[in-house]
């Protein structure tokens, strides 16, 4: 080749580039391209015009959204290192959006924050501040997220309720949360109060360190498991269908198809996905997914259980392991070796768990079973498509089997939640200073749809743009007490600090986890029948503390707290169906002293946005 040749496509690649050669000038080098390009190349350029048009507009369309991210190792939380003596302001970003996924096999819609279902997790101190930015990236639908369990002291209008504490956040907008802990400990989480969001999964962990809880010590890491029973379809139609049901003499609250631990389950029965999804459902059924934790040999785990479901309690238990119960939702308690616990919707678990196994092989590590079972006890009908198991796996390096090992008996004791006793002795007020008394059922109304109902009153939202704590309806109430107010409220109002218990008789033929918004009350008495002032017994000496107790059929429990956090906090059913069909009401204290707080602008500009104001 003449080395003009040479040199000219030497110069040409140094154009191409962008290489300074320190000897020729850029506007050079792209004279010599330019006169190297050969007239014969434009006819062919026009031909590839076309193409290239199409090539920039695939290149440039939006990008399909990705589906939810899967990572697991996120819920290993490993050893805390943010304890400060201080307390410190944690602030996180967060973005909602509508997305799609396969948590079991079968395609579904999905509800992320910043493109993870579950959600991101809050690790705190016992006194910081939470600052979580919450933009709604939702095309239609508006937002809000509830901190579950926590006291919200001074910041009502942070509870994150839509139709209580605040309008929805719009689409597009943001609202930041502000609050602090107050001493709130253990383990909790977030989720979606509106409508039936946290069902398509807009939840997450929350665990709250204190050096002070008084649970045994463990050297191995804090472990979330989130787990929930899960639906193919999405919530909304499920909703629908639910409450425009009119032919069926039974509640038919919708029924599950899986169970999954952190998001992760395993689907198998294909042919009751839409056609369309049925080849990649198959695909992925037959090569299942297990959430795994890899762990050390000989370390004491605490693993952070967490039934964010939206239906179905949950059985739950790891193969070959004995697990020690140490907290109850925020509440550390005596420890309780147990072989598996009922974990009801909303409720928390701490339990230990030691990986102490041996092995009589040395062939790598050993894989334990997780199992997340949802219990059919509260199924309407037999979904022949459900798969009620969750499998997860807990992996480690167990050491080999020596002749001096005992096999370890076989140990299979359920956790009776009725034998749970706070390590923090700290018995309730001795007497009451109030009763509200009021009978959960689920009925037929005159549409022959089925509602939800405390006493004679089935919760709707106020009209859009309006909170409770907003419009302050029960000053539209006078005295204090049980009022059911114009739009479906039913709220019970006390404007001085008092001892109040709640008492609910569940009517209802069906079982029910029942939830306390603010505050965390002592379940002073709890049986069959309907409670009776003066002849149901009542325990006030260091009775168990939970935010969500569960109340069988036919059964009641009595709550007791010490009325003193200005707000509205809703009483409701947890389950998902039964809530949006209104079984919900709300206790109003201290009211007179929440009007001198002021709202946060944002959510008076939302609210204002909702009524179309802005
Ligand atoms: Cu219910």
């Amino acid at each position: 080749m003449p080395e003009d040749d040479d040199e000219q496509e030497r110069v040409e690649l140094l154009a191409e580039f962008d290489i300074d050669d320190g000897q020729e000038e850029k506007a050079a080098r792209h004279h010599v391209r330019w006169r190297a390009w050969p007239r014969a190349h434009v006819p062919l350029l026009l031909l590839f015009f076309p193409l290239s048009a199409v090539l920039v507009f695939f290149l440039l369309r939006p990008a399909a959204p990705k589906d939810v991210d899967s990572d697991g190792t996120r819920f290993k939380l490993g050893q805390w290192k943010g304890r400060h003596d201080q307390p410190a302001t944690r602030e996180f970003f967060w973005t909602v959006r509508s997305q799609e996924g396969a948590p079991a096999a079968a395609r579904k819609p999905i509800l992320s924050v910043n493109g993870l279902s579950p959600g991101p997790t809050i690790e705190a101190n016992s006194h910081d501040r939470i600052i979580v930015h919450v933009t709604n990236g939702l095309e239609d639908d508006a937002t809000s997220i509830h901190w579950h369990g926590l006291y919200q002291k001074g910041t009502n209008h942070y509870d994150g309720t839509q139709g209580i504490t605040q309008c929805g956040i719009p689409p597009g907008e943001t609202l930041v949360y502000n609050f602090t802990l107050d001493g709130w400990t253990g383990t909790t989480w977030w989720h979606s109060h509106t409508d039936t969001q946290h069902t398509d999964g807009l939840y997450g962990a929350i665990v709250v360190h204190d050096a002070k809880e008084n649970v045994p010590s463990y050297d191995g890491d804090d472990l979330v498991l989130l787990l929930s029973d899960l639906y193919n379809t999405w919530s909304p139609l499920l909703a629908a269908a639910y409450l425009s049901n009119k032919d069926v003499e039974v509640a038919p609250e919708p029924v599950p198809d899986a169970s999954v631990i952190n998001g992760v389950g395993q689907f198998s029965s294909c042919w009751s996905v839409p056609e369309e999804d049925r080849t990649e459902c198959e695909t992925r059924s037959q090569d299942p997914k297990f959430f795994t934790n890899d762990l050390e040999p000989s370390k004491t785990y605490r693993l952070r259980l967490i039934n964010a479901g939206s239906h179905a309690s949950i059985w739950f238990s790891v193969d070959g392991h004995t697990l020690t119960v140490v907290e109850v939702d925020g509440t550390p308690v005596e420890p309780q070796r147990v072989s598996s616990l009922l974990i009801h919707v909303a409720q928390r678990y701490s339990v230990l768990l030691t990986t102490d196994r041996t092995s009589s092989t040395s062939n790598g590590p050993q894989e334990f079973n997780i199992r997340s079972r949802l219990d059919k006890g509260m199924f309407a009908y037999e979904n022949m498509a459900l798969n009620p198991l969750a499998l997860g796996k807990v992996r480690y390096e167990a050491p080999p089997f020596a002749a001096a090992d005992i096999t370890p008996s076989e140990f299979a004791i359920s956790l009776d939640p009725s034998t749970l006793v706070p390590a923090d002795a700290l018995d309730a007020p001795v007497t009451a200073d109030a009763l509200v008394h009021t009978k959960f059922s689920i009925q037929r109304i005159y549409t022959h749809e089925w509602r939800s109902f405390f006493d004679y009153m089935s919760w709707e939202a106020l009209p859009e743009g309006q909170a409770s704590m907003i419009a302050d309806i029960a000053n539209a109430a006078e005295g204090e007490g049980l009022f059911e107010l114009p739009g479906d409220q039913l709220v019970a109002s006390f404007d001085m600090v008092k001892v109040v218990d709640i008492a609910i008789d569940n009517l209802d033929d069906g079982d029910h986890p029942f939830h306390i918004h603010g505050y965390k009350p002592w379940i002073v008495s709890e049986g069959p029948g309907r409670y009776v002032p003066g002849r149901s017994v009542v325990n006030t000496t260091n009775p168990m503390r939970r935010d969500t107790f569960f109340i069988p059929a036919f059964h009641y429990a009595v709550i007791r707290i010490v009325a003193d956090l200005p707000g509205y906090w809703a009483v409701h059913c947890h389950l998902t169906w039964h809530m949006i069909a209104g079984g919900l009401f709300q206790i109003a204290t201290l009211p007179s002293r929440l009007n001198q707080t002021e709202l946060p602008e944002d959510i008076v500009r939302h609210c204002a946005m909702a009524r179309g104001g802005i």
